[in-house]
C-alpha cells in the first residue's frame, strides 16, 4: 500500500483523525527517542526470560487475548471504522481475522517442529530445533490497523519473542486500545506486560526501529517506498525483515467464466475498504468477447453501491483516508485518460463531502485501457479498476505478471486447464493465486505476502511463524568414535 509521511518529519504529536467527517478525535504525545530507545530495552530485557517460557504456556498470554478480543469486539470495530474509516461488517471481520490468529497461535504453539534427519555417520543424529529471536519491530499502515498487528504479535508471542509495535500515525487510537487489551491479557495471565511495547509517531520512530541491533526482525507493511528505505537499513545490520509492501492485483476472467459470481467477486476486491487493501484489485484482464458485458455488469452492480458514512446500514464504500489519497487517485484517473483511457464510472468526489470538508467519499471507478500504461503498473492505494483485454491465455498470464509487484492474483473460469495452468510454474508470479474468488479477503490459515516489490515476506498461517525464530542444527555423539563427515581422514 502506498501511505507515506515525509521522511525526517520529526512532529511530537500523533493526531487521530476521522476520515469520516476529517475531525480531529484527539492529539496524542509522540514516542521521543528516549521513548523508543526505552522501549527497545525493555523489551529486549523482557525477552530473556519469555524465552525460556515454554511456548504452550507462552500462548496463555494470546489465548486470553483472543477471549478479550471476542468479548470487545464491536468496540474494537467501531474504534476501527472511526480512524479507518471502514464499513462496520469489514470492521468487525478485521477484528475477526485477530480472534483467528490468535487461536491459530494457540494450536501453534504445541506445533513448532524441527526435522530430524539422516545422519551419514553411525552413532549420531542430527537434528534441528526453534528457538526465540529477540524483539520484533512490527510497523504497520492504516488500512489494516490491527489485525497486521495481530498476526505479528500472535506469532512472535508464542515463538519466544517480544514485541515493539510502531502503528500508522493515522490510527493511534485503534494500536493504545489492543495495547490495553494485550497488557490486561498479561496481567490476567500473570505475564510480564513488558513482553509488548507500543510506540507512536511517525517516520523517525520508524527508522529507529530499523536501525538498532537489538531488534532482530522488522516486520514490515506498507508502500514499496518505505520497504525500499528500511531493507538496506535492515541488511547493513545483518537484522532480518519481513515485508508486505505494494501490490497491484489483477483477475483474470475466461471466457468459461461463471460471470455472476465473477462480478460479485470483482466489486467485493476492488470496490470494497474504498479501494484500500493491499490485496484489493486493481486490474481485471478479461477475454476480449466478453469484455462489454462484464464491464456493463460491474458498471451496474457499482451503481447499486451506495457511498457514505461507513456507521450507516447499507452504506458498503466508506471515505478514502485523507486529502493525499484523493489527490494521487485523481492524478492516476487523469493520467490514465492521457494514456488512452476511457473512465466508464465512477471517480469523483460524492455527497457527504463538500468543497470545505476535509473527509474524501468517491464512488470507485472503471476505466478501460487500451494496453497496460505506466499507471496501471503503479499501485493507487484507491478504487480504481483498469479493465484490460486479452485474446489468448498466454497473453493474459503475460500481461498479469509484466507489474513490478506480485501480492494477490485471481483467475475466474470454469476451464480446469486454464485454472491449473493458472496456479503452475508459468502461470501467475503472485503470493496468492485464487481460482473463481477475488484478490481480497485472504483467511489467516494460509501464509500472507507476496513477490517482487511486494518484498517476498510471508505472515500469518501456514509456516509463517519461522520467520519469528531462529534456526539451530544439531549434531548430537552418541557413540565412542569421532568419525569425520565426507569420509575426511584426519590422522
Ligand atoms: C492488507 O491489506 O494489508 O486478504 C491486509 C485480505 C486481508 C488482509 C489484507 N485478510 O484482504
Amino acid at each position: 500500500m502506498s501511505a507515506h509521511v515525509a521522511s525526517g518529519d520529526t512532529s511530537d504529536v500523533v493526531v487521530s483523525r476521522s476520515p469520516i467527517t476529517g475531525e480531529t478525535l484527539r492529539t496524542l504525545a509522540s514516542s521521543s527517542s528516549d521513548d523508543v530507545d526505552r522501549a527497545i530495552a525493555d523489551a529486549r530485557e523482557a525477552f530473556d526470560a519469555w524465552r525460556v517460557v515454554p511456548a504452550p504456556v507462552r500462548a496463555g498470554v494470546v489465548r486470553r487475548l483472543g477471549a478479550l478480543l471476542t468479548e470487545h469486539k464491536d468496540d474494537l470495530a467501531e474504534l476501527v471504522t472511526l480512524e479507518a474509516g471502514k464499513i462496520t461488517s469489514e470492521a468487525r471481520g478485521e477484528v475477526q481475522e485477530m480472534i483467528d490468529i490468535c487461536e491459530f497461535a494457540v494450536g501453534l504453539s504445541r506445533q513448532l517442529y524441527g526435522k530430524t534427519m539422516a545422519s551419514e555417520r553411525p552413532g549420531h543424529r542430527l537434528m534441528e530445533t526453534w528457538h526465540p529471536l529477540g524483539v520484533v519491530g512490527v510497523i504497520s499502515a492504516f488500512n489494516f490497523p490491527v489485525a497486521v498487528w495481530s498476526w505479528n504479535t500472535a506469532l512472535a508471542l508464542v515463538c519466544g519473542d517480544t514485541v515493539v509495535w510502531k502503528p500508522s500515525d493515522a490510527t493511534p487510537l485503534t494500536a493504545v486500545a489492543c495495547a490495553a487489551l494485550l497488557r490486561r491479557a498479561c496481567v490476567d495471565v500473570g505475564a510480564d506486560p513488558a513482553i509488548h511495547q507500543l510506540v507512536q509517531g511517525s517516520v523517525a520512530v520508524g527508522e529507529q526501529l530499523t536501525d538498532d541491533p537489538r531488534v532482530a526482525l522488522v516486520s514490515a507493511t506498507g508502500s514499496v517506498r518505505m520497504g525500499r528505505a528500511i531493507a538496506p537499513r535492515v541488511a547493513a545490520r545483518f537484522g532480518r525483515c519481513l515485508l508486505e509492501l505494494g501490490g497491484n492485483n489483477a483477475a483474470i476472467v475466461a471466457p468459461s467464466a461463471d460471470l455472476d459470481l465473477a462480478v460479485r467477486g470483482i466489486v467485493f476486491s476492488a470496490a470494497g475498504t474504498a479501494g484500500q487493501r493491499c490485496t484489493s484489485l486493481r486490474r481485471v484482464i478479461v477475454a476480449s468477447s466478453i469484455a462489454d458485458e462484464l464491464v456493463d455488469r460491474v458498471s451496474a452492480a457499482y451503481a447499486q453501491l451506495r457511498v457514505g458514512n461507513p456507521f450507516e446500514d447499507g452504506v458498503l464504500v466508506g471515505p478514502l483516508i485523507n486529502a493525499n489519497a484523493f489527490d494521487t487517485m485523481q492524478t492516476a484517473l487523469e493520467k490514465a485518460q492521457s494514456d488512452g483511457g476511457t473512465v466508464v464510472f465512477g471517480g469523483s468526489r460524492v455527497g457527504g463531502s463538500d468543497g470545505d470538508s476535509d473527509a474524501y467519499y468517491v464512488t470507485p471507478a472503471i476505466v478501460r485501457m487500451p494496453a497496460q500504461t505506466s499507471v496501471v503498473e503503479e499501485e493507487t492505494f484507491a478504487p480504481i479498476l483498469y479493465v484490460l483485454t486479452y485474446e489468448g491465455l498466454d497473453e493474459a498470464v503475460a500481461m498479469h505478471n509484466a507489474v513490478p509487484q506480485g501480492l494477490s492474483s485471481a483467475i475466474f473460469t470454469n476451464d480446469q486447464r486454464e485454472a491449473e495452468r493458472f496456479l503452475a510454474a508459468d502461470g501467475s508470479d503472485c503470493g496468492i493465486a485464487n481460482v473463481n474468488i477475488g484478490t481480497s479477503g485472504a483467511e489467516i490459515g494460509g501464509a500472507f505476502g507476496g513477490e517482487k516489490e511486494t518484498g517476498g515476506g510471508r505472515e500469518s498461517g501456514s509456516d509463517s511463524w519461522q520467520a519469528y525464530m531462529r534456526r539451530a542444527t544439531n549434531t548430537i555423539n552418541y557413540s565412542d568414535q569421532l568419525p569425520l563427515a565426507q569420509g575426511v581422514d584426519f590422522g
